[in-house]
């Protein structure tokens, strides 16, 4: 039996570009995702097409006042949402923002309002403008600095009296595996030089270190988090050089939670940053931002990972935008991605240890092919492997607290139904809610409770005292 705390944020979490669809409509400019069509993150397409199913997404544009009531009704005391940058700022470098964009997160925040729960805000969540990718070709431009600041800073104005939690990028380490997708890059990764990667990076590093203290400014009661990829890195052998390849892989994770939290470079990063001949701009200013330190550290985890020095077994793995080498003790899902509840333990441990700061686990679930059914003449989901692998994590979090690791609460991942980020599909599901889309786009929208909805409710109702 483990003892969750009464104020445990409980919920689900999603971002723009993946339910709310609308992608034309309010004023909203073209973000970079509406130009990846399905199947493929790469290279963008000239338009928008059909086939994109992002563009109509799960219709949440429209149907947010159903979700959020599904939502209030499994008992959620938070939902992460992200704003998309291009309803507020259709280019992005624009003066003055689109008031209609604006007040469809006003009818959102009013919802969750209503219903009791806490808002957790991601700022930018893999949907920079299109046009601040073809024009500035995303971060690796200094001024992305500003128009992120001038953008946050109207949300901080319109909506500061009601949203508590905000994280400014979302899985900011997945620059380095995409940049497109995390860095509004155009240029393809293989043509990308380490310089203007690195300094992508820096950009992105001092926005978010900037936007924390204008939060800190405007909003004494705000909290700010950074958000990265977790995956734990085992070494494939107890060999040293394994365990040394290990921490390498983990480091460049640290180093952006070690930006964060403690406000300058670790040298370690700087020693990679040698080796790859890169020479950051880094200005006096920038060192001197960089100080403004988050109050939270939260993280996506789906998995763990191995990694060895040994070039004949590093053979590479699938899995949440970094790979890492198969571990042969565990189980995967039907996308390859190592199933290990310890291992959010392990991170848990790790992270608290490391930093010091509050945690809060804001993603974390199992993509699989749902079937809809119909029981006792209701249609749902029996969906019991996403409530094994959702127990089992949240069991762990409960090890973890009993370990003595400060956990704010932790959001599932697409905790309705939405378009995979990583296949552009509808058929990889995480939800509790079924969306019944079809991968041609066919479909009713209608929304369905899976048996894990009820799981949830249950888990939620007795503060985790049946997992
Ligand atoms: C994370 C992203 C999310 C989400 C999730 C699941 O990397 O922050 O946007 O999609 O992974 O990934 P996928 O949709 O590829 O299964």
């Amino acid at each position: 039996m483990t003892n969750f705390p009464h104020d445990f944020l409980w919920g689900g979490a999603t971002a723009a570009n993946q339910i709310e669809g609308a992608y034309d409509q309010g004023g909203k400019g073209l973000s970079i995702q509406d130009v990846l069509p399905q199947g493929a993150l790469f290279p963008p397409v000239e338009q928008p097409t059909p086939d994109n199913l992002k563009l109509e997404a799960i219709d949440f544009y429209h149907r947010y006042a159903e979700d959020i009531a599904l939502f209030a009704e499994m008992g959620f005391s938070a939902y992460r949402f992200s704003i998309a940058w291009s309803r507020i700022f259709p280019q992005g470098d624009e003066e003055s923002p689109n008031e209609e964009g604006l007040a469809f997160y006003d009818r959102v925040l009013d919802e969750l309002e209503k219903h009791g729960i806490e808002p957790v805000v991601t700022i930018s969540h893999y949907e920079t403008p299109l046009h601040l990718a073809r024009e500035y070709d995303g971060w690796t431009d200094r001024r992305m600095i500003g128009f992120f600041e001038r953008y946050a800073q109207v949300l901080f104005e319109r909506y500061g009296s009601r949203v508590r939690y905000w994280l400014t990028f979302n899985e900011i380490n997945a620059i380095l595996h995409m940049p497109l997708q995390a860095g509004g890059i155009l240029t393809p990764k293989d043509q990308l030089r380490s310089q203007d990667l690195y300094q992508a990076i820096h950009h992105e590093l001092v926005a978010s270190a900037r936007v924390t203290r204008l939060a800190h400014q405007m909003m004494p009661e705000a909290q700010v988090g950074c958000m990265i990829i977790a995956m734990p890195t085992y070494p494939l052998s107890p060999r040293p050089d394994d365990v040394l390849a290990a921490l390498g892989a983990e480091q460049a994770n640290y180093a952006f939670g070690d930006v964060h939290c403690r406000g300058e470079y670790p040298g370690y990063f700087l020693r990679v940053l040698r080796e790859q001949g890169v020479e950051l701009e880094i200005t006096d200013d920038d060192r001197q931002d960089l100080r403004n330190t988050v109050d939270f550290v939260s993280f996506s985890y789906y998995m763990s990972a191995c990694e060895t020095a040994d070039e004949s077994q590093r053979i590479p793995g699938r899995g949440n935008v970094i790979g890492g080498v198969p571990n042969p003790h565990l189980e995967a899902s039907e996308w390859g991605w190592q199933i290990d509840p310890v291992g959010l333990r392990i991170a848990l441990n790790d992270y608290w240890d490391r930093w010091q700061k509050p945690l809060f686990i804001v993603e974390n679930g199992l993509g699989a092919q749902d079937r809809l059914v119909e029981v006792d003449g209701v249609m749902t989901v029996e969906d019991d492997y996403r409530i094994a692998y959702l127990n089992d994590h949240l069991y762990q979090v409960g090890q973890a607290l009993e370990d003595g690791v400060d956990v704010l609460g932790y959001t599932s991942w697409g905790c309705i139904d939405l378009i995979s980020a990583s296949t552009a599909q509808i058929s990889k599901r995480y939800g509790f809610i079924y969306v019944d889309r079809n991968e041609d786009g066919s479909g009713t929208f209608q929304r369905y409770r899976k048996k894990s909805f009820h799981w949830y409710k249950e888990t939620i109702a007795a503060g985790g005292a049946n997992l």
